[in-house]
């Protein structure tokens, strides 16, 4: 494809004379991170007209927008999806080559943006990409953390995290819009004042410590449309004394405690996966960003509509789960206190500008805020948020006459605490689950009685991920080999198309050259792992891939176990016919989450043991991946014959690593949860390995107090020995203290939680089994092919553009949108 703009000698020039006005250098002279600075800013040069025509065709069209709300957008490296996008990529390595620079090492020099933990902020950046592709106007709304997620380290075992300082060098693709920055309040008291002429109470808030938004904004460049959407991450600043209120002018005390406030906000993400911590800052941090960026709706909408009641018609707020659901308060007040309108106006606009997305039903992540804490940093919006709540409590007992159970449970604020999901379910008017399985359990367990109060509410989105940075990015071998089978690119951005594949299942020539695609892949990650782990792992061996944030319910210790357990077997039957196997881990764990740590630790150290014992000739490998990251997990999903997602059932909202392995033609050993379940009813089960128990059986347990592990330890002897090598030193050099807290998880009940409450040694027969079957299908090298082929075949649904047009159609209503720019291309 011919592309004008990066047209090759006038790319070349721009890249030269980067360097020389940002450096003062030559090509020759600059460092590898100077030239990444230099390829990029002539890119964003290019993005810049398609972004400028973009908002101008935002201007005459005024399309409904929606802004997408979320603590977490995991953006990945910017520069090379930048150039896919633009269709690019191939041009642009070719002048970069010429010069004598590799495109590869350059976007190495990019720092991941890892603004996000896990799969609920890579789910913001997926829809980001879709929305501007598929050619809708979006906002994604959020914070410039000035550190990310940590980076990790793993040293003598075990996890140590350092700090990810990603705007060190700068970031060439933001652009810092100080013109549109924005004052957010904390604290103080609200006065009560009677406006004798406008006849209205009017709430002025006094004694507050304020700071300064100041939004930054990333280009979001969609798939060969040249529609670029934005991602405004917000800043904070001091706001310099002579803002302050005339009685705090001169106060030294309060500009300097501004100064902290400033700071601190911003100053880095939570890495919280699925667990709420409840620290105040971490409220500031939500409040800031939704107050600012609110403003900014209603300043941006104001410039070009005059009627406030019309702004459900233009504009949306999806909250990606409860933590911007302040927005719906902030909204009242803005709407309320500052442009004058009466509760009931601002109420309905209010109820049809907001959505909400639920994440996840793990009971230690749901946002309880302390009134105190709360009432305390929010005082205005916190009255609010009493109102609402009486005024829902009314409608609660006229629908369920006497039934102050049904009051109690439904409440937003209740025993010293503002429910965050209740406000958001409240205020909303749409409330998603994110996958089918998830959806359910929400309408008949977890938000049952919303459920039945108010059903239309409720619908389900399953996730989807973006074909064009985990295909087209991560695996261009297997792209390209797509698009020559399929005769056209058009799987790029329609991803049904893949189904065209299903028609080489049976081919062997296409059999083999897409098992030759993932061999070489292997190779590309076996580098990767020789590289970064010292250890040298087989291509030729299974690679068994769980790779995600470290959590107990998603069972990275069933996995590991069970790695101790073959061991154990090949120790004690050497004549067995095994086919050799590398397991390979990756895993970040929250900072303060002492067992995943442990786990961690146990990762390593059976991989110290097994890696090492020459007896077994290699059969076992286990392989830590340090710091996984978007940017590696790109070259792990290419390489991964078997996708592990082996989390109890029913606690795994969704899961979007899953889909990423499929698309990658990786075969799902998982349980029925989450997306898993579609995922198996697309590919079929015949091309899947499933195992343990379902979410009923989970639930059930869990309603009856659980059940006895004990047993199954007294009862299994393979089971009983590998959990006593937890205890008896084999994997801790003769400790055998080291890991009896992970022993005692499994069997004894500790204060408020039950023994194995993840049902780990329960599904451990079924997983093994599991694990045998898939050993036996991958024997079979035509079978295998097939299986893996199939995968990438039957993908289709998954893609992030499937999930965004039904979030479209049935949620936010918003207007296509075609760009109209000059330079046509081709
Ligand atoms: C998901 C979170 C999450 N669900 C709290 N919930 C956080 C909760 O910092 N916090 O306080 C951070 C993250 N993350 C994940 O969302 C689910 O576990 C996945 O199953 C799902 O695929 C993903 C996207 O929907």
């Amino acid at each position: 494809m011919y592309n004008p703009r990066f047209e090759k000698k006038a790319f070349k020039k721009e890249v030269e004379h980067n360097v020389k006005t940002l450096y003062r250098k030559t090509i020759d002279e600059a460092t590898p991170q100077q030239l990444f600075q230099a390829v990029s800013y002539a890119v964003k040069e290019v993005i810049i007209d398609d972004w400028i025509a973009t908002q101008d065709q935002f201007k005459k069209d005024d399309p409904k927008t929606v802004y997408y709300m979320s603590m977490e957008f995991l953006m990945g490296r910017a520069l090379g999806n930048n150039l896919i996008n633009m269709t690019a990529y191939r041009e642009v390595k070719e002048a970069l080559d010429e010069m004598g620079i590799d495109l590869n090492a350059i976007e190495d020099q990019e720092p991941d943006p890892a603004l996000g933990n896990g799969g609920l902020g890579r789910l913001a950046a997926c829809f980001l990409d879709s929305l501007a592709t598929l050619g809708y106007a979006a906002y994604g709304c959020g914070i410039r953390y000035r550190y990310g997620m940590f980076k990790q380290k793993i040293e003598n075992g075990y996890q140590v995290e350092t700090p990810d300082d990603w705007l060190k060098e700068g970031n060439p693709f933001e652009l810092r819009r100080e013109e549109y920055a924005k004052e957010v309040r904390f604290g103080g008291n609200i006065r009560v004042e009677y406006d004798d002429a406008t006849n209205r109470t009017k709430f002025v808030q006094e004694n507050y410590e304020s700071v300064l938004a100041i939004p930054y904004d990333m280009p979001v460049v969609g798939y060969g449309n040249h529609h670029v959407n934005t991602l405004r991450i917000w800043d904070a600043q001091a706001i310099t004394n002579f803002q302050l209120d005339s009685f705090d002018r001169g106060d030294y005390h309060k500009a300097v405690e501004q100064e902290n406030l400033a700071k601190t906000i911003v100053e880095v993400l939570y890495p919280n996966d699925n667990h709420y911590a409840g620290k105040e800052l971490r409220l500031k941090q939500q409040y800031f960003f939704v107050s600012a960026s609110i403003q900014a709706a209603i300043s941006k909408y104001k410039k070009s509509h005059d009627d406030l009641h019309k702004l459900p018609e233009k504009v949306v707020f999806q909250m990606n789960d409860t933590h911007p659901t302040v927005a719906v308060a902030e909204l009242m007040r803005i709407l309320l206190d500052e442009e004058g309108l009466g509760w009931n106006e601002a109420w309905d606009i209010t109820t049809h500008c907001c959505a909400y997305t639920n994440h996840t039903i793990m009971a230690e992540a749901l946002e309880k805020w302390p009134i105190d804490l709360f009432s305390k940093l929010l005082p205005r919006v916190y009255q609010i948020i009493q109102e609402i709540d009486r005024r829902f409590l009314i409608q609660v007992r006229e629908m369920y006459p006497g039934n102050e159970e049904k009051v109690r449970k439904m409440a937003i604020l209740y025993n010293g605490q503002v429910r965050m999901a209740h406000l958001a379910i409240v205020a909303g008017f749409s409330v998603n689950g994110v996958a089918r399985l998830h959806t359910e359990i929400l309408k008949h367990q977890e938000l049952k009685d919303f459920y039945e109060m108010m059903p239309e509410k409720f619908n389900n989105k399953t996730n989807g991920i973006t074909q064009r940075r985990f295909l087209m990015h991560g695996n261009p071998l297997l792209a390209d080999w797509v698009t020559e089978k399929l005769g056209t690119k058009n799987w790029i951005t329609d991803l049904s198309l893949m189904s065209g594949l299903k028609k080489y299942a049976d081919d062997p020539k296409a059999l083999a050259e897409f098992m030759d695609i993932k061999y070489r892949n292997k190779e590309r990650l076996a580098a990767y792992i020789l590289k970064h782990n010292g250890i040298e792992v087989d291509p030729r061996s299974i690679f068994d891939v769980q790779v995600k944030r470290l959590h107990e319910y998603k069972r990275q210790l069933l996995n590991i176990l069970h790695v101790m357990y073959l061991y154990n077997q090949i120790k004690e039957h050497p004549e067995m016919s095994f086919y050799p196997r590398t397991f390979i881990f990756g895993a970040k764990a929250s900072a303060g989450y002492i067992r995943a740590k442990e786990i961690i630790k146990l990762i390593n150290s059976v991989g110290d043991v097994v890696n090492n014992d020459r007896s077994i000739n290699g059969k076992l490998k286990v392989v830590f991946i340090e710091d996984y990251r978007v940017s590696n997990a790109e070259i792990i999903f290419a390489a991964a014959d078997v996708s592990e997602q082996i989390s109890t059932a029913s606690k795994e909202a969704s899961g979007t690593g899953n889909m990423k392995f499929m698309l990658n033609g990786a075969p799902t050993l998982g349980t029925m949860d989450g997306a898993n379940v579609e995922i198996v009813e697309e590919v079929g089960a015949e091309n899947a390995f499933i195992f343990g128990l379902s979410s009923e059986e989970v639930i059930n347990y869990e309603n009856y107090g659980g059940y006895h592990p004990q047993d199954i330890y007294h009862n299994d002897q393979d089971i009983h020995k590998v959990v006593d090598q937890l205890v008896d030193g084999t994997y801790s050099n003769g400790d055998t203290e080291m890991y009896r807290d992970l022993y005692n998880s499994l069997l004894t009940n500790q204060g408020g939680s039950r023994a194995d409450m993840y049902f780990i040694l329960k599904d451990f027969r079924s997983y093994a089994e599991a694990q045998k079957k898939v050993e036996e299908a991958y024997k079979d090298t035509e079978g295998w092919a097939k299986k893996a082929l199939l995968n990438t075949a039957c993908c289709g649904k998954f893609t992030s553009d499937r999930t965004i047009q039904e979030y479209v159609d049935d949620i936010w209503h918003l207007d296509k949108i075609k760009v109209e720019v000059e330079t046509e291309e081709e």
